[in-house]
C-alpha cells in the first residue's frame, strides 16, 4: 500500500527559542554559540554564518552579530513539549533529533481533505502551542519527506505525491542534496562527472555498485529515484540519550578535561532522568583536533540510573582511552535503555535504591 510520510524540522531551533524569549533579538543577526556556532538565525545566515563555525569566524563575517550562550536544558525541554504535541496525532513517530521527526500519516491523512491542509494545520498547531515555527515535508517515504521539508524553509511546506514528482524536482539539484552523499562521496562522484542528481540516472545499478561499492551504489541508485522502503521506526524504544559538546580550543590539561567530562555527563544524565529511563550501556565519544573520532562503551548486566555509578563507569571508560589530549569534542551516551516503570521496580529494586 502507498505510504504517506511526514517529516518536520523546526526552523533555526535554538535561535528561535531564544528570540521567542527575548524579542529584542528579532530581525537582528544572531547566533546561539559558545566557542562554536550551534545555529544562526536567518539574518545571520545572510552573512554566510552557519552551524559548526567558530564564533570568532562568525563575528569577523558580521561584526554586529549578537551572540547568545546556549541553554541546552531549555532546548531539551522545548523538544519534549513538541514531542508530546506530535504524539497527540499518532504514536507512529520516529524522533530523530531534538527538533525533527518522521511521522507515518498513512491512516491519519484519510481524515483530512488534503495533504496540504494537514501540513498547514500541523505547522499552525506547533506554532500556537510553542510560539516556534517549523517546516513540513510530506512524501511517499522518509527520504522524499526529508527533502520536502527543506524546500520552503522557514515555516513552509512541500509535498511529493509520487516518485515521478520527486525525480522531476531532484534531477537538476546537486548530488550532495541526497541523504548519504557526504563531502567525500560527492568529490568521488564529481570526478566521474556526476554533479547533479540527474547525472546519476545514466548509470545502471550494476555500474554504480561496481564503481562505489554495494552500500553506496545502491543508496545512490534508489535515493536518486525516490525509492526508500525503510519504515518509520516507531516501535523501537528510544535508542539512546546523551549529550556532546564541541570546544573551540582543544582540551589539553587533565583538570580541564575532567571538568568538561563531568559537564557533558551531567547533561546526558539529566536527559536520561527526564525520559525516565534506566541504562545498560554507557558510551563515550571523543573527537580529536585532527578529526579522528573514537567511541568506547561498557555494558553492564543490570540497568541502572544511579548517577554516581554511571559517572564511575564513564570515568572507567575514559581511563581506558590512550590518547587524552587535543580533544575537540566529548560526548556521553546511554544506550540499551529500559523504561522505568513499577514493573521494573521489583527486579531492579537493588540497583535503584541501594
Ligand atoms: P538543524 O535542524 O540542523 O538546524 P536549525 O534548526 O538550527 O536550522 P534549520 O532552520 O536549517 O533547520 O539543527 C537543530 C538544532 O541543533 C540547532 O538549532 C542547533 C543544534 N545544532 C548544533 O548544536 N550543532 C550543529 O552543528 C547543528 C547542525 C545543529
Ligand atoms: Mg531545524
Amino acid at each position: 500500500m502507498d505510504r504517506v510520510i511526514l517529516h518536520y524540522d523546526m526552523d533555526c531551533f535554538y535561535a528561535s527559542i531564544e528570540t521567542r524569549d527575548n524579542p529584542k533579538y528579532k530581525n537582528r543577526p544572531m547566533v546561539v554559540a559558545g566557542g562554536v556556532v550551534t545555529t544562526a538565525n536567518y539574518e545571520a545566515r545572510k552573512y554566510g554564518i552557519h552551524s559548526a563555525m567558530s564564533t570568532f569566524e562568525a563575528k569577523k563575517l558580521c561584526p554586529n552579530l549578537l551572540i547568545v550562550y546556549p541553554n541546552k536544558d531549555k532546548y531539551f525541554k522545548e523538544s519534549q513539549i513538541i514531542h508530546n504535541l506530535v504524539l497527540k496525532i499518532t504514536h507512529k513517530i520516529e524522533f530523530i533529533a531534538l527538533d525533527e521527526g518522521y511521522i507515518d500519516i498513512t491512516d491519519v491523512i484519510k481524515k483530512y481533505s488534503s495533504k496540504e491542509k494537514f501540513a498547514k494545520t500541523f505547522r499552525e498547531r506547533i506554532y500556537k502551542h510553542t510560539g516556534l515555527t517549523c517546516s513540513v515535508g510530506i512524501g511517499i517515504n522518509k527520504i522524499s519527506a526529508k527533502i520536502a521539508s527543506d524546500i520552503n524553509k522557514p515555516f513552509g511546506q512541500f509535498i511529493f505525491n509520487s516518485e515521478k514528482e520527486f525525480i522531476e524536482y531532484m534531477k537538476d539539484k546537486k548530488i550532495r542534496k541526497l541523504q548519504g552523499v557526504g563531502e567525500k562521496f560527492e568529490k568521488l562522484l564529481n570526478k566521474d562527472k556526476i554533479f547533479l542528481v540527474g547525472d546519476g540516472y545514466k548509470f545502471s545499478l550494476g555500474e554504480l555498485t561496481r564503481k562505489y561499492g554495494k552500500a553506496r551504489g545502491e543508496l545512490l541508485y534508489l535515493y536518486s529515484r525516490g525509492i526508500d522502503y525503510s519504515p518509520v521506526d516507531y516501535d523501537k524504544p528510544t535508542h539512546s540519550v546523551g549529550a556532546e559538546n564541541t570546544y573551540s580550543f582543544p582540551l589539553i590539561s587533565e583538570g580541564e578535561i575532567t571538568k568538561k567530562l563531568e559537564e557533558v555527563f551531567e547533561t546526558a544524565y539529566k536527559r536520561l532522568k527526564a525520559k525516565n529511563f534506566l541504562t545498560k550501556t554507557i558510551s563515550i565519544k571523543i573527537k580529536y583536533e585532527d578529526r579522528t573520532t573514537i567511541s568506547k562503551a561498557k555494558t553492564i548486566s543490570i540497568a541502572t540510573y544511579d548517577k554516581e555509578k554511571l559517572f564511575e563507569y564513564v570515568q572507567e571508560i575514559f581511563n581506558e582511552i590512550e590518547e587524552k589530549r587535543n580533544i575537540k569534542l566529548l560526548g556521553v551516551t546511554f544506550k540499551n535503555l529500559v523504561e522505568f516503570s513499577i514493573r521494573q521496580l521489583s527486579f531492579n529494586y537493588k540497583t535503584l535504591w541501594e
